[in-house]
């Protein structure tokens, strides 16, 4: 028999999937369905690298597997290809970016198939055509009608060099997410989504899904719900009012000071008491130069200014207290005010060390000469009138009903989530559909005429003052009112990258539906996913816009669940052979066609998912590699030992049904790697049997076939087993036959056979010893004796050596 040549094989079977498509789905309502979704790409110039295949082949295995067992497996594809990278390629090489997408989407096709992945490529789809953006401007126009999408001016994070706006989740620790320049303030007229309206369902709606703890406390930590109180103080000679949000209106009477937002209301009101008015209006001056993250780090100095001249009054204690204004309260959170209470907050702690500020200490457990104590779950209130001796719960409690009774403020759910930043100022994003006039205000593009498209322009360079490059053309902005027919503007801005992304996995349970975004029926049938992976640095962007999307499409009646993912998994990276990540600066990258011309995709297929721990990040290792090459070679040899039509053979029955138990739930747990190694012991045991049977070799191929779909197939059609193995059922396995196997183990004392005792094959060598020593023939050998040794030849032999 010839050797094993991955090249030849692959190809051929890969064109048999593209001219017979077997994984091509349809509604059949007689099956049950799965759906299988992986982020989908943006389809870079790079092309593909070896980290894309680590997840899109753990689905595929699972799809795989799925279709074998009677699923009706949705597993399609496609590009998420609006974008700056395209944008900016197209800047320096003045090239339009819809031809290099397409050019890029044409390589990564190429790249996907010859890895042999089973998507269903009739339902591919492209963000960036207008059959498909005219669904999300669809979308952003319902949203526009519910009140939903609304313009505003306000500051935004705007970063300098991309020359855009971003959203608060595009900004990591202060920086730009893309290209990493700080991001400064800008002042602009952002379209925005209500996402804040959906804060609640977005955080309860969690307890209906299947994600990682991690993602789920991510997401909850980022919208940020917390329970309180608003409550007003009142200022000393004055009518105005400071009203506060608080978490801990238990503590109100360690309220030492307050501290305002530096752009608080107040200041301009009491601007005529305020005696150091100078003083606070430089202080404000320098903290409006920093950003947002600045001012809320944790670790820094603390920096404020006196409002001299006024005083607040704690409404419990009665007495007068300073007010301050400090960067490290936040106007845009709560109220933009707080009541500071130094003793058990730690930045109203340092602030008040700095200051000289009374800490008074009203929840006993800590030390507060040293540091505030914070986390008071235990603590006991004191010094707190007719609070004093409560448990903090139960403090709380009665301080909200005593507020509420007075007249001094009422309960309140507040968030740290806000609405989401909606609006580019790029080319490359999908035109917002709204017409401005002067009369009606903003109008909705009507249905019939969407998609509105992309119009061809010549520079995509954006403005430094911030207009998209559509604002230039005159024969895109101008245009007519759809609703009173007069001279009108159209929106320039266009979507963030987000956008597409957010419903997508809608589109493709009916890709290609003119009418709608996608039938009823087809919602009914595939929805919502089953199962999707993806990356976790998208736990507060795409996956948190993506719920919120559907959310509302659920609301409007377009989406039949309220939850579009039933189970999120997430992949680790794969990082270059020295530990670190991936990148042409470092010289590392390993590119996945390289794999494949030099070792085939199954071995690729087979390495990705062998490397560890599916959700850790691991080291490509190119030895690695070749170790799955050579299991491969093996399992091609496994043609030379096959010898009967019958059954199993007796001797491997029971790996084989252990394997079949073990993969069947491996591959469903992401521990793809040791249900790999368990077909690499059961290849083993097969070789060492040396005959094995069809049945034996048939069932071992449909096994390994999820990993490795080309040789499977191949060693199936040359043994003329009926069908392809895509036609086949998965096999299952008889528990009984799973249990360890008994065998009589031969006990020695100093050489001697004494005895043969029974053990289980997995015996431990602890358990052994103890049955051997009890037995009657080998008891009367050790009495009495030292045992000096003890050798255990797995599963063969045991001796004991004494003196
Ligand atoms: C008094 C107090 C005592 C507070 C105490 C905390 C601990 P979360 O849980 O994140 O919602 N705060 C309120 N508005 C703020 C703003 N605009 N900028 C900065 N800080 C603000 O945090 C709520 C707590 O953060 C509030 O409760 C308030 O300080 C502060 F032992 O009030 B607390
Ligand atoms: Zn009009």
């Amino acid at each position: 028999m010839e050797n094993y040549n991955p090249n030849a094989i692959e190809k051929k079977w890969q064109k048999h999937w593209d001219d017979f498509k077997p994984f091509k789905t349809e509604i059949d309502k007689n099956k049950e369905k799965f759906y299988a979704l992986i982020e989908f790409p943006y389809p870079s110039g790079e092309g593909l690298h070896v980290g894309h295949p680590r997840p899109y082949t753990a689905l595929d295995i699972v799809s795989r597997k799925r279709r074998l067992q009677g699923y009706n497996v949705l597993y399609p594809m496609g590009w998420d290809a609006f974008g700056l990278p395209a944008e900016n390629y197209a800047i320096k090489n003045k090239i339009h970016p819809a031809i290099i997408t397409e050019k890029n989407i044409q390589r990564f096709k190429a790249q996907l198939k010859s890895i042999g992945l089973s998507f269903d490529w009739d339902r591919e789809i492209n963000t960036t055509d207008p059959n498909y953006y005219k669904w999300t401007q669809w979308i952003f126009i319902k949203m526009f009608e519910k009140g939903l999408a609304y313009k505003k001016e306000m500051p935004i994070n705007w970063c300098p060099s991309c020359k855009v706006g971003l959203a608060n989740e595009e900004v990591v620790g202060g920086n730009c997410e893309r290209c990493g320049t700080e991001v400064v303030h800008k002042v602009k007229n952002q379209w925005m989504l209500k996402i804040t309206e959906y804060a609640n369902r977005l955080i309860d709606d969690l307890d209906e899904v299947d994600y990682p703890d991690k993602i789920k406390s991510q997401q909850i930590n980022w919208i940020g719900r917390s329970y309180g109180c608003e409550l007003n103080f009142s200022i000393k000679d004055s009518e105005e009012k400071i009203k506060v949000y608080t978490t801990r209106p238990d503590t109100i009477f360690g309220a030492t000071y307050m501290v305002v937002a530096v752009e608080h209301p107040i200041i301009e009101n009491l601007k005529d008491q305020i005696t150091n008015l100078d003083e606070v209006i430089n202080y404000k001056k320098e903290v409006l130069k920093k950003s947002e993250f600045e001012r809320t780090e944790l670790n820094k100095d603390k920096t404020g200014v006196e409002l001299k001249g006024i005083k607040g009054i704690n409404p419990l204690t009665g007495k007068e207290i300073p007010i301050y204004i400090s960067d490290y309260v936040l106007m845009t959170y709560g109220t933009g005010a707080i009541m500071a209470v130094p003793a058990h907050d730690t930045r109203d702690y340092d602030f008040a060390k700095k200051f000289n500020l009374d800490i008074v200490e009203v929840v006993s457990g800590g030390d507060i000469s040293k540091e505030a104590y914070t986390n008071t779950e235990n603590g006991i209130l004191i010094n707190s009138g007719f609070l004093n001796g409560l448990e903090v719960e139960d403090a709380k409690k009665k301080i909200i009903e005593y507020i509420e009774k007075n007249n001094l403020g009422h309960k309140k759910t507040n968030f740290k989530l806000r609405d989401w930043i909606f609006s580019r100022q790029r080319y490359w994003g999908e035109p917002i559909p709204l017409v401005y006039c002067d009369d009606c205000g903003w109008v909705a593009v009507p249905e019939e005429e969407l998609p509105v498209k992309l119009p061809d322009v010549k520079e995509y360079e954006p403005t430094d003052d911030g207009e998209s490059p559509l604002a230039k053309i005159e024969s895109f902005v101008n245009t007519t009112c759809p609703k009173c027919g007069k001279k009108a503007k159209r929106e320039t801005d266009t979507m963030p990258q987000w956008a597409g992304s957010s419903w997508y996995y809608m589109r493709y349970m009916d890709p290609h539906n003119n009418n709608e975004l996608a039938s009823r029926e087809s919602i009914d049938y595939y929805g919502p996913v089953d199962w999707y992976n993806g990356g976790m640095e998208h736990t507060t962007l795409h996956l948190l816009y993506s719920r919120f999307w559907h959310k509302f499409l659920y609301d409007i009646g377009v989406a039949n669940t309220k939850e579009p993912y039933m189970k999120r998994t997430s992949h680790g990276m794969i990082l270059g052979d020295n530990g670190e990540k991936m990148s042409k600066s470092r010289g590392n990258v390993i590119n996945p066609d390289d794999i494949i011309r030099d070792f085939g995709a199954d071995t690729l297929r087979t390495y990705e998912m062998f490397i560890g721990d599916f959700e850790k990040s691991v080291p490509w290792s190119e030895n690695g590699v070749k170790g799955c090459r050579k299991f491969l070679d093996r399992v091609w040899k496994l043609q030379d030992i096959v010898v009967d039509e019958g059954e199993y053979s007796k001797e491997l029955e029971s790996s084989i049904h252990k394997t079949i138990k073990k993969v069947s739930n491996d591959f469903e747990t992401l521990k793809f790697n040791t249900g790999i190694a368990q077909l690499m012991t059961l290849l083993n045991d097969f070789l060492a049997n040396g005959k094995i049977s069809k049945k034996d070799l048939s069932t071992f191929l449909i096994l390994l076939n999820p990993v490795a779909p080309h040789i499977t197939e191949e060693i199936w059609e040359r043994f003329k087993f009926k069908g392809h193995i895509y036609e086949q059922q998965w096999p299952e396995y008889d528990e009984e036959k799973t249990k360890d196997e008994v065998i009589n183990l031969p006990i020695q004392v100093n050489g001697k056979l004494r005895a043969n005792i029974e053990i289980s094959i997995d015996e431990e060598e602890e358990s052994i010893f103890s049955k051997a020593i009890s037995n009657e023939s080998i008891k009367k050998y050790v009495e009495g004796k030292d045992i000096i040794k003890k050798i255990y030849v797995n599963g063969k032999i045991y001796n004991i050596v004494v003196k």
